[in-house]
């Protein structure tokens, strides 16, 4: 490079950070970061142009003839080494997505079952059963006898029953039970019940080996059968176990954003996704021992603040504050102000340790599954959960002590209400002497209500970070379709105040009105991405209630994940379109539009009697087309002209009447 050359690339625009969030204490600390010489993932994914053939899934490295890459534009002009053509390649790419994703929120799952087996056995006693009346709702639910017996001896049976997702080798996940009949009887017709998690992930990664499974369809229906073994099985026992142990969220208010950070106190931030080791981290930071040592240390008291989906549980369970979604956790570093960060498991940067070191933030990484280079690894072992979160209380307060760095505290912060759970939906619509989903029908089925629409996933810094979530949550609503939430998604909104009441008033005028009637803001937030269940168990009550059909494939309901990017996006999108669930994505999607393997995914899964997929980049598009179908599916449930009802006014109705 010559000396021209070089000055030409020092001269090189930097880009704007305005063009890669609009949340305003991310763009504070991105600029405070550029001051500081520090990169974050926005950075990096800004110097580093997506892969072209990657990004179509147009690549297959499953073997060492390869890797072989086909052509994006003439997908059929070659096929790999072995013969595999595009079709195969993209479904096999996509099927190891799904089983990836699937183990991600089963092993979570798992992991809960493992405390609650140790509770009951009275080998852990740092927690307990803390919603005996789930228990046994959820037992109930899969045909365990509750009547008159100890609550010990139904928790034992629990276990046992909800061991067989993960391990059982012939049969139907126990959860199986809870699905409307005739969706279930399209998923033994098509042989996609799922047996155990590890089964049908051992056999996904079997048949999508070299030389195995060789037709898409064939794939995808084992794509299916895990997937469903991840919302109905894994995540759903991850959701009910966590419920049982610390409780069914109820409605509870709380801050979310930057702000809720305090310079005066010592700030620990937990960041992951297994609500366990924050439980724990809870009762660490109340522990009057430790608030003393932190109060000795100049500080005016510990701060606990959540991030990511752990921080979404502890955020609807306890109302703890929450500072910001997955494209957030390194800028809030650069705050100055967190003086440790434990994590967990899943959707954790790499790039943390660096930014941490940089502001002298004590990171810990916490569980077996996930070290990181260079971190300082504290292992949290259930059995004795207090010394490792009472270990990152002590060192966060030498942090605090030893405090030398700018601190610069973006003070933005929003208050909403979090905690919507299925139960508590249930009994908002329905009252307490008769809670029932049949409130929530007779909204839809008169129009006020077109449909709901699941919004949820990650955020990704190859769109503009929270941009895509508010701009289709913002016309969703506008369109009277009531929004439930989850994980990144949910924070995304709740930082722009869509999580009051009174945003009720960005609601269409139906929406609007029940909104005022009940006290709801036109937002729910349901929790963390393992809490994508709670939105499954609505739909099945949705279909229970009548009115609207058999199954949830009749339902006028539509699923998104605008900004999603792990993996685990893969299998929810998967498990709502197995439920019947039409399901839109955004940013990218994994396979070529044109190929038999699109076609039948986008397509031809609806006339199988499942949900379908969708794409769009544009929040605007997708929110058309999400409205397009529930639009559709009122059309077919006879129920499309009650909107226009709702618009008749009282002179009109006493024409009529008079008629
Ligand atoms: Ni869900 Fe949670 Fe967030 Fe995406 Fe990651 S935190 S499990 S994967 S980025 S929503």
């Amino acid at each position: 490079m010559d000396k021209e050359e070089k000055n030409v690339v020092k001269a090189k625009k930097e880009p704007d950070i305005r063009d890669w969030t609009i949340c305003d204490s991310t763009i504070q600390m991105l600029e405070k970061a550029r001051r500081d010489g520090v990169e974050t993932a926005f950075d990096r994914a800004a110097n580093m142009k997506a892969c072209p053939i990657g990004a179509d899934s147009a690549c297959c490295k499953h073997c060492s003839m390869g890797p072989c890459r086909l052509n994006s534009k003439e997908p059929y002009a070659k096929t790999g080494v072995c013969g595999a053509t595009i079709d195969t390649i993209a479904a096999r790419n996509f099927a190891r997505m799904v089983a990836s994703g699937a183990s991600a929120h089963t092993d979570h799952g798992m992991s809960m079952l493992d405390v609650f087996r140790e509770v009951v056995n009275g080998n852990i006693e740092e927690y307990s059963i803390k919603d005996p009346i789930k228990l046994e709702e959820v037992a109930k639910s899969i045909g365990i006898e509750t009547e008159g017996r100890e609550i010990k001896d139904i928790a034992i049976d629990l276990y046992e029953e909800l061991e067989r997702t993960y391990t059982q080798v012939e049969g139907e996940i126990p959860f199986a039970q809870r699905v409307p009949p005739k969706t279930l009887e399209t998923w033994r017709k098509h042989g996609v019940v799922p047996r155990g998690a590890m089964r049908e992930i051992m056999e996904i990664m079997h048949r999508t080996h070299i030389g195995v499974d060789q037709h898409y369809e064939n794939i995808t229906k084992q794509c299916t059968r895990t997937a469903l073994g991840d919302g109905w099985g894994g995540s759903m026992v991850a959701t009910e176990i966590s419920d049982i142990l610390f409780g069914t969220p109820t409605p509870v208010r709380a801050e979310v954003d930057m702000g809720c950070l305090k310079e005066d106190h010592v700030n620990i931030i937990i960041h992951g996704h297994e609500p366990n080791m924050f439980e724990s981290m809870l009762a660490s930071v109340n522990d009057p021992d430790l608030i003393k040592a932190a109060q000795d240390a100049g500080a005016a008291g510990i701060n606990l603040v959540g991030m990511c989906c752990s921080g979404a549980e502890m955020l609807s369970r306890h109302g703890i504050p929450h500072a910001g979604n997955f494209m957030s956790t390194e800028a809030v570093l650069v705050t100055g102000a967190v003086d440790a960060m434990g994590v967990d498991v899943q959707c954790i940067k790499q790039g943390l340790a660096r930014v941490a070191e940089c502001y002298q933030t004590k990171l810990f990484t916490t569980n077996p599954r996930a070290h990181i280079e260079g971190v300082e690894h504290i292992e949290f072992v259930e059995h004795e959960p207090r010394e490792c979160t009472d270990a990152i209380v002590q060192n966060a307060i030498v942090r605090f002590k030893n405090r030398n760095v700018a601190i610069e505290i973006p003070k933005m912060k929003s208050l909403g209400i979090h905690g919507f759970s299925h139960e508590y939906i249930n009994y908002m619509l329905g009252g307490t002497f008769r809670a029932s989903y049949t409130p929530l029908n007779d909204n839809i089925i008169n129009g006020r209500i077109r449909g709901v629409a699941g919004v949820v996933g990650c955020t990704n810094p190859r769109v503009k970070h929270d941009y895509v979530h508010v701009e289709l949550v913002k016309e969703l609503i506008r369109n009277d379709v009531l929004v439930v939430q989850t994980g990144c998604s949910q924070i995304s909104l709740a930082k722009y105040g869509f999580y009051t009441p009174e945003a009720a008033h960005l609601a269409g005028p139906g929406l609007k009105e029940v909104c005022e009637t009940v006290g709801m803001p036109p937002v729910l937030g349901c929790g963390s991405c393992v809490d994508n269940s709670r939105i499954l168990i609505a739909c099945a009550e949705m279909v229970k209630a009548g009115g609207l059909g058999e199954s949830i494939a009749d339902l006028p309901v539509a699923g998104a994940a605008p900004e999603w990017m792990s993996e685990k996006a893969i299998s929810i999108g998967h498990y709502f379109v197995g439920s019947g669930v039409y399901t839109v994505f955004g940013v990218t999607f994994p396979i070529i539009e044109g190929t038999k393997f699109h076609k039948h995914l986008f397509e031809e899964l609806e006339q199988q009697g499942f949900g379908k997929w969708g794409f769009a980049a544009d929040p605007h598009e997708m929110a058309r087309m999400m409205i397009a179908h529930i639009d559709k599916k009122r059309k077919a449930l006879g129920i499309d002209n009650a909107r226009e009802r709702v618009l008749v006014d009282m002179a009109a109705r006493r024409d009529i009447e008079a008629a």
